[in-house]
Order: structure tokens, then sequence, then C-alpha cells
């Protein structure tokens, strides 16, 4: 029996609880959907500002749009992310990420609820009702190529032959009124997996796609886990409970019953749509291409309800700390059911990992290769650094790559199976064969080197080691004495 964990059910709890700690602030005067809503949010996430919930939308009376509600955060990126896990927003980073990971090792299964108790099901658009401008979609940048109606969602897929149900964050963008392309890429990306399935047989894929569940829900739904795995039941595991589920009403996919909207649509055999370019999580404009079209079925929604995005972006976002968090975590778990043990690990967006680690013989190239070999758990590069360097200290993760890594320890490597046509620094050439290199920068000191060899060349020259502890305790103890006690 799992203890019950303090993690908020729904979304709106949610909101409450962010409020609470000064994490939210209601907008009540009117806003624009078109430009407004995603540029103030956008200068929210480089301000690293409370949460905006804009209860004021232009053509949309009785709806808001909360923007950004697990974007980044002081002291730390985490502190939202901390609320949704039902813990101390103070909560070190380094400490989340164990708890994550502890959590992620207990799966729970989702609970049916019936279709009167499902929140999610307070109003239902059906038919020609079902229309997607009826819904406060925001244009969120102008260099976007539309309104994006699905961006911190959940897109639930079902695979036609196993029965596995999937759930991702796809970006969607609208074409009309009753249709929006979905950027769901072939490569591995498992809603892309799926639907191939169903193209091979000229059917209609069924999806649902969720805007507003309970926080945990999206979080694990951006989550590099792996192929068959259920994101539903480690949602579960992450929320101490077994995700409420219900129902669609025009397929038997089963959404989160407390969201605040559900759209229920198809992906039609063999059409496709113009979709991009969107300001992305690798902080650029990425991607303008043919997408996978959806036609919307029926949308049902909770009375007064909540639309939420998120806006990615330079140089942090929705993307960067939840993927510290759950990214770091699914790693550190992958690395440890392969026998390796590290001591931390940390994902920078987009997707640069940093790895401290005692060094041992073959010790990263292991890394590398099992990293490689899992789900989108190596993209652009990583870093290795001794134990003593804090991965979620970018000025220590520098100082190391600056003070420690010998020319000859950086490489790259070719011919990457992590094809991702949304990074900026791809070649011409790379993007039409759809292959990339990464790269790895190893800052430790070789394990070879003699003790005496690292005693006379590599002690460190910081007030932590370069003092005793008499010495330094008494710099400590006299701080206030010398006026420095604002200084910390
Ligand atoms: C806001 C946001 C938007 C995303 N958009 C896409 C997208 O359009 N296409 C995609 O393949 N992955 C996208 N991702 C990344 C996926 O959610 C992530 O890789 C996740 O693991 C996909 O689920 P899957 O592993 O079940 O395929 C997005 C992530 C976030 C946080
Ligand atoms: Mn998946």
């Amino acid at each position: 029996m799992a203890t019950r964990l303090n993690c908020p059910v729904d979304l709106r709890e949610y909101v409450g609880r962010l409020e609470t700690a000064g994490e939210l602030r209601r907008i009540s005067t009117q806003v624009d959907w078109r430009y407004e809503v995603g540029a103030m949010s956008r200068l929210v996430c480089e301000r690293r500002g409370p949460a905006p919930l804009f209860e004021n939308v232009k053509d949309y009376p009785g709806q808001s749009i909360a923007g950004v509600l697990l974007g980044p955060s002081r002291p730390h990126l985490l502190a939202r992310a901390a609320i949704a896990m039902g813990v101390d927003p103070a909560t070190p980073q380094l400490e989340l990420i164990e708890i994550a990971r502890e959590r992620f090792r207990t799966p729970i299964a989702p609970v049916r609820v019936a279709r009167d108790s499902a929140p999610c099901k307070e109003v239902i658009w059906d038919r020609e009702e079902a229309d997607l401008l009826r819904l406060p979609v925001p244009w969120i940048k102008e260099i976007d190529g539309g309104r994006y109606v699905g961006t911190w969602d959940i897109v639930v897929t079902k695979d036609p032959d196993s029965g596995w149900v999937n759930w991702g964050i796809y970006r969607c963008m609208v074409r009309d009124e009753q249709h929006f392309a979905i950027l769901l890429l072939p490569a591995d990306q498992h809603g892309g997996g799926i639907l191939k399935k169903y193209q091979a047989r000229n059917q209609p894929m069924p999806i649902a796609l969720v805007i507003g569940a309970d926080p945990l829900s999206h979080t694990i739904s951006r989550a590099p886990l792996p192929h068959g795995v259920s994101e539903a039941e480690i949602a579960g595991g992450l929320r101490g409970e077994g995700v409420p589920i219900v129902k669609c009403e025009t397929s038997d996919l089963e959404v989160p019953a407390n969201a605040e909207i559900i759209i229920e649509a198809e992906v039609v055999p063999g059409e496709s749509a113009p979709e991009g370019p969107f300001g992305e999580y690798t902080g650029h404009a990425a991607h303008r291409g043919r997408a996978p079209l959806a036609r919307v079925k029926c949308i049902t929604h909770r009375r007064a309800p909540i639309f939420t995005f998120a806006n990615m972006g330079k140089p942090w976002d929705d993307s960067a700390t939840t993927g510290a968090l759950v990214e770091s975590a699914a790693a550190k778990n992958w690395l440890e059911d392969h026998g390796v043990r590290i001591k931390s690990i940390y994902y920078y967006v987009p997707n640069v990992v940093v790895v401290a680690a005692r060094p041992a013989p073959g010790l990263a190239k292991r890394i590398v290769g099992l990293l490689t070999g899992g789900h989108r758990l190596l993209e652009s590069g990583i870093v290795f650094v001794d134990e003593d360097v804090d991965v979620t200290n970018i000025e220590d993760v520098w100082w190391s790559i600056c003070s420690r890594m010998h020319p000859r320890r950086y490489e790259v490597i070719d011919n990457m199976p992590n094809y991702l046509p949304l990074w900026a620094w791809l070649t011409p050439e790379e993007r039409a064969k759809r292959e990339a290199p990464c790269w790895i920068m190893d800052s430790t000191f070789p394990h070879q080197w003699p003790a005496e060899y690292r005693e006379e060349h590599t002690r460190v020259s910081d007030f932590a080691s370069a003092w005793s502890e008499p010495v330094k305790q008494k710099i400590l103890d006299r701080w206030k004495e010398y006026g420095y006690e604002d200084v910390r």
C-alpha cells in the first residue's frame, strides 16, 4: 500500500497551491489571446516570475488561460515542480530528482470513474458544436505558424496490436474550427510509432488531446520512458494514487477525468497539413513542414475551463524545468537498472546532460552506450564531471569544463540514432539525411593518475578546500563581525 502523498489532485488545486506559495498571479485586466498572453508569459519565464492566470481574455468571457504553470521559478527552477510533487518548494533539485526516481519505481494503475462523476464532462460539445475556436487558444508567438491548441497537453493514443496506451506531449496547431495538425515525429516518438501502425492499415487513429489535467500527469507525458511503459501508471506512482480516468464519448480511449478540456479527435489516414514553425525549447523557432492532420469529433470540458499552455523558448520554459526533473530521474534509474551507479545526473535544456561519477575504467563509454540505447536519453551532448562538482550549478559545470578538461577529452560521435529535426545546429545536409552527431566532454581527471600526481596538480582552490576546518570555522563565526552578514 503506497503512503498517501500530498500532491494536488487536479489543476485547480495546483493553481490554489501555487497562489498560496506566491508562485501564481491572477490577471483580471483584459488581455488578447493573440500574442499578448504569449509575450507576457515569455517575459515572466525569462524573469522567473510567478505563473500568470489570465481571467479576462478578449473574445472569451467565462474562460481563462493559464501559462507556464510549471515554468522556471526561484530560488531554483523546480520550486513549482516541487509543489506539484506535494513537497516543500525549497527542496533542493537533486533531492527532488531522488524523490521522483523512487516514485517511478512504484507505478499505480489509473482508477476508472463513472461518466457522471467526471468533471471533464460537465459540458459536452458534440459534432458541429465541437469547434476549436470556441476555446481561448492563444497565438503564442508572432513567429509561430498559427494558434497552438496543444502545447502543455497530453496526447493519448493506443497501440492497435498490444492495447498499450501512450501519453505524450506533442505540439498541435489549429488548421480550422475542426482540424489541427499534430507533430507526431515518426522517428522514435511513441505517438508517431503508433500512428504508423494505423496508417499501414489505412485506418483513422483515435486520439484524445487532454488540456489542464493534474500537473504530474502532464509532467510524466514529457518523460523519456521506454516503449511499452504506461505513462498513466507512472503518473499514478508520482502522485501516490491512481489517476482517475474516464472513457471518451467517441472512442474507447480513456482520459484524466479531472482535466479541464478533452478534445476527442482522429488522425485522418493519408492526410497531412502545414504545421509550424513554432518557437521551441531549443530557444529557436523550429521545424516547418507537413504533419498528420486530426479531425475533431467532440469536445468536453469543465465549466469555466482553464486553458493551459507552455511557452517554449530561451533560456527556460516548462520543458526545461520538468525535463530537469523527470529526464534526470528516468536516466538515473535506467543507468542503475543496468548496474551503473553514478553520484548525480542533471538535464539542461535543450537536452545536454551532465553526469557526476567517480571515474573508473571504461565508465564514460558505458554510460554513453546505455544512454544512447535508451529512449531519447542522449541527444545533443554529455558532460562528465568529478563528484565534487554540483551538476545543477551551471557555473560549477562550466568551471569544470574550462579548468579540468583536457582538449583531447572532447569527442564527437557521428551518426547517432537520436535524430531530431528541431535542432538549430543541424547542417542542411544532416537535416536532409536525418542523421546527427553528438558530443562528449569529459572533464574528469583520468582515474590512472597516481595519488601524488593528483595531490600536486589538482587540489581545488576554493573556500571549502583550501583551508583547514578551524580556519574556516573562525571565518564563519566572525562573518557578522566583519560586517558581512547580509552577504551569503
Ligand atoms: C511543451 C512540449 C511540447 C512538445 N512537443 C513535441 C512535439 O510536438 N513532438 C514530439 O515528438 N515531442 C514533443 N515534445 C517532447 C515529448 O513530449 C517527449 O519526447 C515525450 O517523451 C514524448 O512521449 P513518448 O516518449 O511517449 O513519445 C514536447 C515536449 C514538451 C514539454
Ligand atoms: Mn511513451
